[in-house]
């Protein structure tokens, strides 16, 4: 590399790991200089030097500040280098202001995201992929950068120089049928537990969280305020939100929740309608049900306490008990039937971003018959490229 370009990229060091005390703590260091730095603050116990290392080894040695530390290097590139030290904060500081004496400053994780992809959906893939709360999520996230998008971007740039106006408008409705689904990839699904007093609500919260998040009590009317926990089920990150039971009268403080109650049911992706059905099926509960799907039409109705006798008239659901902890991966697997009926191949391309599905509605629109705009959606395609 000639002096020129390394003025151009310069050398940075990234704390790979979490600011705070850990067994292992990684520091990769990245540009032209990467391999010098490496060896004047790291020291292999064969005297080899970073340059004479092959790829993807890991050598043993020493660092040199804190003097006689252990510590792994691995050449992760021509130009890059990962080392493994100790995970004390004082251990990585003492790294981090040996590389900085080099001239080697720190680098934010946003610098990172964009070496990694400069711009465009690839980089807004890698910035989400850093909030996501599961590993499937991630997972996706990362292959979105790495392989859906590109290839989408080489498919569609190869539709538009050929003037096919069909592909490229398949291209585009194909990315938007998943639009429901990547505006998923970070926020969390929001699911609402709604039933009248006593059903078992706050019991079937706990059960989920898998801990006792909300009271529960034999007496009607406990749970007043939206009681919520963050849970991920079969790797979908959702938020559990327990209402105050619902009922026809009762005194204002009570109406006061069942209101904020009907706000959940109407925001929710789904709610989750828990029944007792040992108590039978009557009046209340009918003007119940049409209370909450006047709210939402999306339904999974649960029949909770399948412990103790059914007392019948009740409408067909889910069968539990929140106590025993039974029916529970059944209600999972409906949940998530519900939520996510289908789940992308990893080379799908998603929009990640509003502002995507906006272009691409354009490109659906520049290359619909009968009249297919080429400019408007060469236009559209670098803005979708560029981000
Ligand atoms: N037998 C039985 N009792 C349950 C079950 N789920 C909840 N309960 C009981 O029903 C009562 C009310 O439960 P709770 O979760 O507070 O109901 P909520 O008012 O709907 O939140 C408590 O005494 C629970 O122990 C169940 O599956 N079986
Ligand atoms: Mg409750």
């Amino acid at each position: 590399m000639s002096a020129a370009e390394d003025r151009h990229e310069p050398t940075c060091c990234w704390v790979l790991t979490p600011p705070a005390p850990g067994a292992v703590a990684v520091v990769c260091i990245e540009g032209p200089q990467a391999l010098a730095a490496a060896d004047r603050v790291f020291q292999h116990v064969g005297r080899r030097r970073v340059v004479q290392m092959a790829m993807d080894r890991v050598y043993f040695g020493h660092l040199r500040k804190p003097q006689g530390e252990e510590a792994v290097l691995c050449r992760t590139g021509p130009q890059a280098v990962e080392i493994h030290c100790h995970g004390g904060p004082q251990v990585v500081q003492a790294l981090v202001a040996a590389l900085k004496q080099q001239g080697i400053a720190p680098a934010s994780p946003e610098q990172w995201l964009r070496k990694q992809a400069p711009c465009g959906p690839a980089r807004e893939a890698l910035q989400w992929m850093l909030q996501a709360t599961t590993e499937p999520m991630a997972r996706l996230l990362w292959h979105q950068a790495q392989l859906a998008w590109p290839r989408w971007l080489t498919q569609a740039r190869q539709a538009l120089a050929q003037s096919d106006w069909p592909r490229l408008n398949d291209l585009a409705q194909e990315v938007l049928a998943w639009e429901q689904f990547a505006r998923h990839l970070v926020e969390p699904w929001q699911v609402v537990l709604a039933g009248r007093p006593n059903a078992g609500k706050s019991t079937l919260l706990n059960a989920l969280a898998g801990f006792q998040r909300a009271v529960v009590h034999a007496r009607p009317g406990t749970t007043r305020d939206v009681v919520q926990q963050s849970v991920a089920l079969g790797g979908v990150p959702m938020r559990l939100s327990d209402t105050a039971g619902w009922r026809s009268s009762g005194d204002s403080l009570e109406q006061e929740g069942i209101r904020l109650a009907r706000r959940q049911w109407q925001q929710a992706d789904l709610v989750l309608v828990v029944l007792d059905r040992s108590r039978r099926w009557g009046a209340e509960d009918e003007r119940f049900l049409q209370a909450v799907q006047a709210q939402n039409q999306r339904l999974l109705l649960v029949r909770n306490k399948c412990d103790l006798p059914a007392a019948g008239g009740h409408p067909p659901g889910v069968e539990i008990s929140a106590l025993a902890r039974q029916g529970l991966d059944e209600l999972q697997r409906a949940i998530l039937h519900h939520l996510v009926p289908r789940w992308p191949e990893l080379h799908q391309a998603l929009p990640l971003t509003p502002q995507h599905a906006q272009l691409l509605q354009q490109l659906v629109q520049a290359t619909a018959p009968p009249r297919p705009d080429a400019r408007a959606a060469a236009t559209v395609l670098e803005r979708l490229a560029s981000g």
